[in-house]
C-alpha cells in the first residue's frame, strides 16, 4: 500500500490536532457550567474521525452520533458556527436550538443525534438516494461498539448489502458503551466479522493510526463509487474521556487508562513525523498555536453572539408546504 507523504500526514495531524484542542477547550468551559445540556468528548478516537474523512468529497455524506464533534470538524464544518451550536445561540448551525448532540450542516451534508444506532438506517437512507440518483456519492455512518449491538445495525448492514448501496459502516470500538466494556455485551471479539453475515467485506484496523484507517477506508470508499456495495469497518481505540463529562470514571481500571494514553494517536503520529518523516518539533508547535488561535476565535464568536429569542423557540420545527 502506498506511503502517505508528509503533506497528507501533516494535514491529517493538523486536523486532529484541531479536534484534540477544540474539544480540549469545550470540556474546559463545559466544566464552569457556560454551555448548556450534555457533554460527550471524542478525545484519543480522533485518527478515525480524520482517516476516515480525508477519503470523502463534498457530496458524501455522514451520520453520526452523541460524539461528533470530531467527525464534523473533519468533515470541514464552520467552525465559527459549530462553536456557537454548542454554546445555544442565534448564530449557530441549527440556531442554537439543537446543541452539541444534534449538529446538522446540509452544506457539508452532515447529520448526527443522540438515540444511539440510529444513525445507521439514515446511512443507508443516503446511500439509497445517491445510488437511485445515479451519482457516486458514498455515504458514512459512524458509530459506537455500544450501537453495533442494536438492531439498526444488523437490518442497515442487511439492506445496504441486499441492494449493494454505497454505504461505509465505522463502527469506533472504543472499549466502552457508557461504563459497560464491549467484552461484558458483545458475543465476538471482532464486530468486523459480523461483515461474513451479510456477504460484505469486514475489516478490522488499529483506530489510533491515522494512516492505518485512512488506507482501510480508501478501499471502502472506492469499492462503494464502483458500486460494488458496503462495508463495514472496525477500528479499534480508546475514549480518553469520561462518557459525559461529569463521568467520575470508577468503572476504568487506572494501569489501562495510563496505557492508553500512552498509544494515544497523536502522540504516535507525531513520533512517525518527527522520526520518519524529518518534520520539526517547532513546526509542530506552530501547527498547534495556529489551530488554538482558531479555536479561540471560533469560541469568542458564539459567546458573544445572542440567545435566540423565546418567541422563535417554535420556528423551524415543521417544513412548510411539505419536504422539498
Ligand atoms: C436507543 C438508546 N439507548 C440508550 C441510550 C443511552 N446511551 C447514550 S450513549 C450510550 C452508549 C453508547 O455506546 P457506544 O455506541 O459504544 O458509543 P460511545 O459512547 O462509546 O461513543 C447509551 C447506552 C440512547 N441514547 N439511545
Amino acid at each position: 500500500m502506498a506511503k502517505l507523504t508528509k503533506e497528507e500526514l501533516i494535514k491529517m495531524y493538523s486536523q486532529m490536532v484541531l479536534i484534540r484542542l477544540f474539544e480540549s477547550k469545550i470540556g474546559e468551559i463545559y466544566g464552569k457550567g457556560a454551555i448548556p445540556g450534555e457533554m460527550h468528548l471524542s478525545n484519543g478516537q480522533e485518527a478515525i474521525a480524520v482517516g476516515v474523512c480525508a477519503n470523502l468529497r463534498a457530496d458524501d455524506a455522514i451520520s453520526s452520533t452523541h460524539r461528533a464533534h470530531g467527525h464534523m470538524i473533519a468533515k470541514g464544518v464552520d467552525l465559527k458556527k459549530m462553536t456557537a451550536e454548542l454554546f445555544g445561540r442565534k448564530a449557530g448551525l441549527c440556531k442554537g436550538k439543537g446543541g452539541h448532540m444534534h449538529l446538522f450542516d446540509p452544506s457539508i451534508k452532515f447529520g448526527c443525534g443522540g438515540i444511539v444506532g440510529a444513525g445507521l438506517p439514515l446511512a443507508v437512507g443516503s446511500g439509497l438516494a445517491f445510488k437511485r440518483k445515479g451519482l457516486d456519492s458514498v455515504s458514512v455512518v459512524f458509530f459506537g461498539d455500544g450501537a453495533a449491538n442494536q438492531g439498526t445495525f444488523h437490518e442497515s448492514l442487511n439492506l445496504a448489502a441486499l441492494w449493494k448501496l454505497p454505504v461505509i459502516f465505522v463502527c469506533e470500538d472504543n472499549c466502552y458503551g457508557i461504563s459497560v466494556t464491549k467484552e461484558m455485551s458483545t458475543a465476538i471479539k471482532s464486530n468486523a466479522d459480523r461483515a461474513v453475515s451479510y456477504g460484505i467485506p469486514g475489516v478490522a484496523a488499529d483506530g489510533n493510526d491515522v494512516a492505518e484507517v485512512y488506507q482501510a477506508t480508501k478501499a471502502a470508499v472506492e469499492r462503494a463509487r464502483k458500486g460494488e456495495g458496503p462495508t463495514l469497518l472496525e477500528f479499534t481505540t480508546y475514549r480518553l474521556m469520561g462518557h459525559f463529562e461529569g463521568d467520575p470514571e470508577v468503572y476504568k481500571p487506572k494501569e489501562e487508562h495510563e496505557e492508553a494514553l500512552r498509544n494515544e494517536p497523536i502522540i504516535r503520529l507525531e513520533k512517525v513525523l518527527l522520526e520518519e518523516y524529518g518534520v520539526s518539533a517547532e513546526e509542530l508547535v506552530k501547527i498547534k498555536e495556529a489551530r488554538q488561535a482558531e479555536i479561540e476565535e471560533a469560541i469568542k464568536f458564539a459567546e458573544t453572539s445572542p440567545w435566540p429569542k423565546p418567541e422563535e423557540a417554535l420556528e423551524d420545527v415543521f417544513v412548510e408546504g411539505g419536504v422539498r
